[in-house]
């Protein structure tokens, strides 16, 4: 297929208090298949304090982030790679601001807003950009390859090729 991409890939993560919270988390994950997101791949890991680190890496000089990513290495959290049009920055949108205390106020129908407790512990997480979805899809799943998948499906689930999984809560493109 030449041209402009008809789908985008993004990255999220579920946070510690979403997975912990079973409603809440039932409330987003109808959301995100609402919103017409295709689930790709998702599982539930439990971060060292050291795989935080790294992830968060640009943030290391900031004020938060001991307090990050103690939280993001205290219990489970759920990497996802989902696919959509315009993706990433309808994740970012759907998620809302990131300091959850303003999302409240600013944003309180978004998942930040609705399911945030504090500016650290803000319900989600979604790349920001294709390439920081590449490399933080490549950190979770570094068997996935994000231009193959794209190559390989666009035109399938185009043309309606896709059935959602009750059971494994993924989508699966079928010939
Ligand atoms: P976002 O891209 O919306 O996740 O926002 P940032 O990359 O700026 O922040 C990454 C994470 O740092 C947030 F999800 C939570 C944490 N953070 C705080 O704990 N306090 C803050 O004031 C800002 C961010």
């Amino acid at each position: 297929m030449l041209g402009v991409r008809y789908l985008q890939l993004t990255l999220a993560i579920l946070k510690p208090d979403l997975i912990s919270h079973p409603v809440h988390l039932k409330l987003v994950m109808e959301k995100i298949l609402k919103e017409n997101f295709f689930i790709v791949h998702w599982k539930l890991v439990q971060w060292s304090r050291e795989d935080a680190e790294r992830f968060y890496q640009e943030h290391r000089d900031k004020f938060f982030f001991q307090r990050l990513t103690s939280y993001m290495s205290s219990d489970l959290i759920m990497p996802m790679v989902m696919a959509r049009v315009d993706a990433i920055q309808h994740w970012r949108k759907l998620m809302g601001p990131t300091k959850a205390t303003m999302a409240k106020f600013s944003h309180p129908d978004s998942i930040r807003g609705l399911f945030g407790i504090t500016d650290t512990r803000n319900a989600t997480h979604g790349a920001d950009s294709v390439e920081t979805a590449k490399r933080e899809i490549e950190f979770f799943f570094p068997e996935f390859k994000y231009d193959e998948w794209l190559e390989k499906n666009e035109e399938k689930i185009q043309n309606g090729q896709i059935i959602y999984n009750e059971v494994s809560k993924t989508h699966k493109v079928f010939e």
